[in-house]
């Protein structure tokens, strides 16, 4: 199963940890196209690597190769709203995890969407639990 990850790169890094943490527990379901995301290396600012027209065409094109899209979402961030759309529009399986934090309640567009699963969570253990009743249900 090929799975794209979804997160924060330019809009911040806060939430690195939690990103690598659910990747690495992804990928005892499948592949994981886009690991960079987790790279605790990896920084807002950084720009040293390929440029944004290669980023964009290459991960557009594993968005639609995958089986299904898991984000971390509570970082808003336009990459990721804009891959949350797209994956929509392609008819993938989504879901989207994320922490609530007072006064900065989830876009409507990600909580109204049809096409998209959403899910609170405090905890990682919590947040196991529903990528997996997720997985499972659209694997
Ligand atoms: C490194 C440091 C800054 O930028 C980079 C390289 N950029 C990216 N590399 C790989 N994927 C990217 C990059 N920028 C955005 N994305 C995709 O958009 C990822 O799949 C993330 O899910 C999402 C993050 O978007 P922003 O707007 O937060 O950067």
């Amino acid at each position: 199963m090929k799975i794209y990850f979804a997160g924060s790169i330019r809009a911040g890094r806060d939430d690195a940890a939690i990103y690598e943490t659910i990747i690495t527990w992804l990928r005892s379901y499948g592949e994981v196209l886009t690991e960079h995301v987790g790279d605790p290396a990896l920084s807002a600012a950084g720009d040293d690597g390929p440029d944004d027209r290669y980023i964009h065409d290459r991960d557009m094109a594993w968005l639609a190769s995958c089986d299904l899209v898991v984000a971390e979402v509570t970082t808003p961030s336009l990459g990721v709203g804009y891959e949350l759309g797209w994956a929509t529009a392609l008819a993938k399986p989504v879901l989207c995890l994320y922490r609530p934090l007072f006064g900065r309640p989830l876009s409507a567009m990600i909580g109204g969407s049809p096409g998209i699963q959403t899910a609170a969570y405090s905890s990682m253990d919590e947040a196991k639990r529903i990528m997996e009743e997720f997985i499972k249900k659209d694997r």
